[in-house]
């Protein structure tokens, strides 16, 4: 609420949204400020995730210049030097609190757009003016992926060490050029998934294996009882992994996951469902049909996890005694 008084003071309100699960949710906001329509998601905890004003008088949408105060000094201070009286029309801000990063776009005095990605501390990632990169920025641009022939050798000696055989699937690096630290995850000939991360010299900082690729490091597993050869220890379909972090005992078939998160929405007219899905599972939706919950009949198909959630809006009046449920399936 602090968050929106400070970028759209004046705000009135037509639709807001809570969606993902707290404490990673957002709220997705839409109203409009003097006529003005304006978009913005905003974190649980109040970081300004994206804003996005459109003016309905303008062919050229994207031109009112938005409020930066929520952006943190030194991006303020990295912009007003290298792409000074730029006039923001939006902000977006991207990742976790450790690699937090903002793309902001807009437009100088001379009309030519700009598009400039920093990360919190102020560094460029990447700046474009008319759609064509300019200067180099430092450190990575994060749409380049790495491969391994950007690893230090110090990175590539302990890489062999600690997971001979490695497949890698992804490299990120964090951290600026010369300290940075190196996350790479891959697979094992036998299958295990391993994460690894490698400071620039070469040294671990973290190295988590896991064996039966259910999300739970051996280690973790061996801690918490469940099985580190058996994905799903307690055979009632969820990942031991994806149990643990869901609120479900991966030891216990008669504990599940939380994987639903219904809220109510235009004035208690619409039910809005977040189910977080899991590959290899299928789902299926249900309604019940008696007023004593017995009777269940689907609603919609079932459908594949893909380890995304996935969001279903459902009017209040089509279900005759108001509940649903989630069936899964292997
Ligand atoms: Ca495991
Ligand atoms: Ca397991
Ligand atoms: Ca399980
Ligand atoms: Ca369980």
């Amino acid at each position: 609420m602090e968050t929106l008084k400070a970028v759209a003071p004046g705000i009135v309100i037509r639709e807001l949204k809570l969606k993902g699960r707290s404490p990673n949710g957002h709220y997705k906001i839409e109203g409009s400020v003097e006529g003005i329509e304006i978009e913005l998601k905003i974190a649980v905890n109040g970081l300004l995730l994206e804003l996005e004003m459109e003016d309905n008088n303008s062919n050229d949408g994207n031109n009112i210049p938005v409020n930066t105060d929520t952006l943190p000094q030194a991006v303020l201070e990295t912009l007003a030097e290298v792409v000074p009286g730029l006039l923001v029309t939006e902000i977006e801000s991207k990742g976790r609190a450790s690699g937090l990063h903002f793309e902001i776009e807009g437009h100088l005095e001379d009309g030519s757009e700009i598009e400039i990605k920093l990360a919190a501390d102020g560094t460029i990632r990447k700046i474009e003016r008319d759609g064509r990169k300019v200067g180099a920025g430092n450190g990575n641009d994060d749409d380049e992926t790495l491969t391994e022939a950007d690893l230090p050798q110090a990175v590539l000696d302990t890489l062999a060490e600690a997971a001979p055989g490695i497949v890698i699937s992804e490299i990120e690096q964090k951290g600026n050029d010369n300290g940075g630290l190196f996350e790479i995850e891959g697979s094992l000939e036998n299958g295990a998934r391993v994460e690894i991360k490698i400071s620039h010299d070469g040294e671990v900082r973290k190295l988590k294996i896991d064996s039966d690729y259910d999300g739970l490091g051996d280690a973790e597993e061996v801690e918490h009882g469940s099985d580190p050869n058996d994905p799903d220890t307690d055979d009632d379909v969820f990942p031991d992994g994806f149990e643990q972090n869901g609120g479900g005992d991966p030891n216990d078939a008669d504990s599940r996951p939380d994987i639903a998160d219904p809220e109510l929405t235009d004035g208690g007219t619409t039910i809005m469902i977040i189910v977080d899905t899991v590959e290899g599972i299928f789902f299926q939706l249900e309604h019940c049909t008696d007023d004593a919950g017995e009777m269940w009949e689907p609603l919609g198909d079932e459908f594949p996890g893909t380890g995304l959630p996935v969001e279903f809006s459902i009017e209040r009046g089509d279900l005759p005694c108001g509940m649903i449920r989630v069936k899964v399936r292997k």
